[in-house]
């Protein structure tokens, strides 16, 4: 790890730099980056909470989070949910609103993609299964009525948000995942359930996701906000050739 390098997703780094600092400094006691992660974890969800809530300076990023990923997340902590309490709900612009649990996705048909995940700050995890229910496949369910243009994904950290064109919504490759690397999707990686959506930058696969709102526009999600792109295609550079080339 290189702690020179600023990676964090965020267009607002340079506002903590104490934080930063701090971080930094404590990463530099451990004898590696995945020694010191404990440490800065323990940190974030204590006094440096306050600095990182809602991480404007990216300082997650910099966690390891197994297999070439790194750890992200915008709040300091983020309940647990299990098969027996957690929910998935579909609503907005639907015939017929739905509330799903574990066990009623897990019983829908399951589809398995391998592709190559890309943050946008630069890191790579190649050729990574990501398996669930297509997203097509609950809209399809819940009936879009008129006018919907637009998806919204809400997510049980209380605070992360995401939305794609109904159109993005609809692809073969867009999955409500509930298994990575061919397990179930684990709490760090946003388990039990996270959006994937294979052609674009990863920040568009929003973790612990709890909420699908079908609306009339798109509504920019959190990272969005803050300066990322709406339409996070990956490009052709990155050994993806299904994106459209407009
Ligand atoms: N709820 C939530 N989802 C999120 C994020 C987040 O901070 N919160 N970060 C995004 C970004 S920028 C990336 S790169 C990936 C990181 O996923 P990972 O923690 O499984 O590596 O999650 C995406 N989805
Ligand atoms: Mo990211």
């Amino acid at each position: 790890m290189n702690p020179s390098r600023s990676d964090g997703p965020s267009p607002k780094d340079a506002g903590a730099p104490v934080g930063r600092r701090l971080v930094l400094a404590m990463l530099g006691l451990g004898a590696a980056g995945v020694a010191a992660a404990p440490v800065l974890q323990r940190a974030l969800e204590s006094g440096l909470g306050a600095v990182a809530d809602k991480d404007p300076t990216g300082l997650t990023g910099l966690l390891p989070n197994g297999g070439g990923f790194r750890y992200y997340s915008v709040t300091t902590s983020v309940p647990k949910r299990t098969a027996a309490d957690y929910r998935l709900t579909v609503d907005g612009l639907v015939d017929h609103p739905a509330t799903h649990t574990l066990d009623s996705l897990k019983a829908l048909p399951q589809t398995r993609i391998v592709r190559d995940v890309q943050c946008v700050t630069g890191w790579r995890v190649p050729q990574t299964p990501f398996e669930g229910v297509r997203l097509s496949t609950l809209l399809d369910a819940a009936g879009v009525g008129p006018g919907a243009k637009a998806v919204r994904f809400t997510c049980f950290d209380g605070a992360y948000s995401e939305s794609l064109t109904l159109e993005q919504a609809r692809r073969d490759d867009v999955l409500v995942a509930l298994r990575m690397r061919d397990e179930p999707l684990a709490h760090a990686h946003g388990g039990p359930v996270r959006l994937y959506v294979a052609p674009m930058y990863f920040y568009k696969s929003a973790k612990w996701l709890s909420g699908i709102t079908v609306t009339d526009s798109v509504r920019p999600g959190y990272w969005e906000e803050l300066g990322y792109d709406v339409d996070a295609w990956v490009g052709r550079s990155n050994g993806r050739d299904d994106a459209p080339t407009v």
